[in-house]
């Protein structure tokens, strides 16, 4: 009785469920389908990461002599479906499927299908590489009138015992330093770049065939430097934790020109797709803190990261989907301009991030949240496209986790169910962590002129645009007092200006 052992590309743990539960005589599949590579257009960098990730996992799986069944992309399987049927084709003695959960909903559906489709059973286990799964969150969650991170984070930590004294009390006399996260950066500060990797043979493959068959997706197949097998990622994410966790902790939210990483792991990527453990990690960042290598604000910032926003956020997805897909609380409608593509706007915060974006998959969470969220929030760019831009260009991008941080946090989509109140910022606040309004075409102090920010133009419009849906939140009140304490002309000229920049929004 061998069942066939389905491993998806965001699934490359060696603890994943599916490895654990499988009988010496099953048989693995891994398999580079055309659906998967293509729901959204993904950064090329995306692809490669993944390919690469899944080649390198097949041949460990083989050196420990499984069965392992790589159908590689030319092979030209149209969906994870296609793969499946043609496996249980080839080998008649497969009488089952196992596979552990997806990370989206979408292939989900696919998924619960299998019974029906192939007539054989299929068993669907537990992703337990997450700390929390859904009948807990659903627990947690039920009955409260809100669901803050906050809250679900300090259950997690007593959950997990992570940075608690033997009281168990927080570490360092308070659950969260967020406020010690913010730091304004120095001029000069200078950045301690994430480890790197050049790609060896399985890679350089990989680059070629994506620079071949995903030549218009975005981004370039030149430049790829990430970690393609747990090894490296935990190479990468000692190196973190050794030579940039201390400024992280100060830093978390700053931005500098032309330092896509500052001080932050960019382990997203890796954890994401398996390659690292989150237990692992937090371990480690413990241990830093307790061998006072690095303080309390740095620690404790990186582990509510990753036991706190990230489960909490998966478990908003699996507890609203798919209703939570289609929401649109503020009508955002406008079309994502060009430059979301390519980054060629005079605004320098936005070239700045989405240059990041397009050339390393990645930028960090400030630049995601408060430069290209933000203003999409404030231009009340269209939901979908938004939070299809947002699958497609990170490397670290499934939907489980892009969805809920983009249509809930940064857009306000969700009407509140993630964020008290909408994340909008105007000029001043870009000012304040970063340099880039002094290298800036706009002038961050200005408001009406001609080359007024459009941050600030655009956030005064949203708070007037919006008044009926927000005046009544208690956190917007002292947004809207400033701005009804405006003089009527001095609105209506933000009103006019505004209008001028949403017509020519495109080219600002
Ligand atoms: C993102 C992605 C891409 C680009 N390609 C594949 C693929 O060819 N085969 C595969 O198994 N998985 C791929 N993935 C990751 C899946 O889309 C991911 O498992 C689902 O989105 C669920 O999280
Ligand atoms: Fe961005 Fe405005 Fe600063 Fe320019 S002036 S970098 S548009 S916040």
């Amino acid at each position: 009785m061998a069942k066939l052992i389905v491993i998806l590309g965001d699934q490359l743990s060696p603890a994943l469920s599916a490895l654990r539960e499988a009988d010496k005589d099953d048989i693995f599949l891994l398999a580079e389908v055309k659906q998967e590579a293509s729901y959204v257009k993904h950064h090329k960098h995306k692809i490669i990461l993944l390919f690469s990730a899944m080649r390198h996992f097949a041949e460990v799986l083989r050196q420990q002599d499984n069965k392992v069944i790589y159908l590689d992309y030319e092979q030209g399987f149209s969906s994870l479906s296609s793969a499946v049927e043609h496996c249980l084709q080839q080998h008649p003695k497969l009488t089952g499927i196992m596979i552990t959960e997806c990370g989206e909903y979408r292939l989900k559906q696919e998924l619960d299908s299998w019974h029906e489709t192939f007539k054989v059973p299929v068993d669907i286990l537990e992703d337990d590489r997450f700390l929390c799964n859904a009948t807990m969150f659903a627990k947690w969650a039920d009955g409260r009138k809100q669901l803050r991170m906050e809250y679900f984070y300090r259950e997690m930590r007593r959950y997990t015992g992570l940075l608690l004294d033997s009281k168990k009390q927080p570490l360092g006399g308070q659950w969260n330093f967020d406020k010690a996260n913010r730091k304004t950066p120095p001029a000069d500060l200078k950045a301690v770049a994430p480890m790197q990797f050049k790609p060896d043979e399985i890679t350089s493959e990989v680059i070629k065939l994506v620079a071949e068959h995903f030549a218009d997706n975005p981004g370039t197949a030149d430049n790829f430097c990430y970690a393609v097998t747990g090894k490296q990622a935990r190479q990468a994410f000692n190196h973190f934790v050794s030579e940039q966790l201390g400024k992280f902790g100060d830093y978390q939210d700053a931005m500098l020109m032309d330092q896509p990483f500052l001080f932050h792991s960019i382990c997203s990527i890796y954890l994401n797709c398996g390659l690292l453990d989150v237990r692992w990690m937090c371990q480690k960042v413990e241990a830093a803190y307790k061998q006072e290598k690095v303080a309390i604000n740095a620690a404790e910032g990186f582990i509510r990261q990753l036991i706190g926003w990230r489960e909490y956020i998966r478990g908003i997805y699996w507890l609203l989907m798919p209703d939570y897909k289609t929401r649109n609380f503020l009508n955002a409608e406008r079309p994502l301009p060009g430059y979301y593509w390519h980054g060629n706007t005079k605004m320098r915060c936005m070239q700045q991030a989405i240059s990041h974006t397009m050339t390393h998959a990645y930028s960090h969470h400030i630049q995601r949240l408060m430069i290209t969220g933000n203003f999409a929030l404030l231009a009340g760019l269209d939901v979908t496209e938004v939070t299809d831009w947002y699958l497609a260009v990170y490397a670290d991008a499934y939907e489980w986790v892009e969805l809920p941080n983009t249509l809930g946090m940064a857009l306000y989509a969700d009407d509140g169910v993630l964020a008290s109140k909408p994340y909008a910022a105007s000029g001043a606040y870009i000012n304040r962590m970063s340099n880039y309004c002094q290298h800036c075409h706009y002038k961050v102090k200005d408001s009406t002129g001609d080359d007024a920010c459009p941050f600030n133009v655009l956030y005064w419009d949203f708070l007037a645009r919006n008044e009926q849906k927000l005046g009544s939140n208690a956190r917007m009140q002292l947004a809207y007092k400033n701005w009804h304490n405006k003089a009527p002309a001095q609105q209506q000229a933000l009103r006019d200006k505004a209008e001028d920049y949403l017509i020519k929004l495109d080219k600002l």
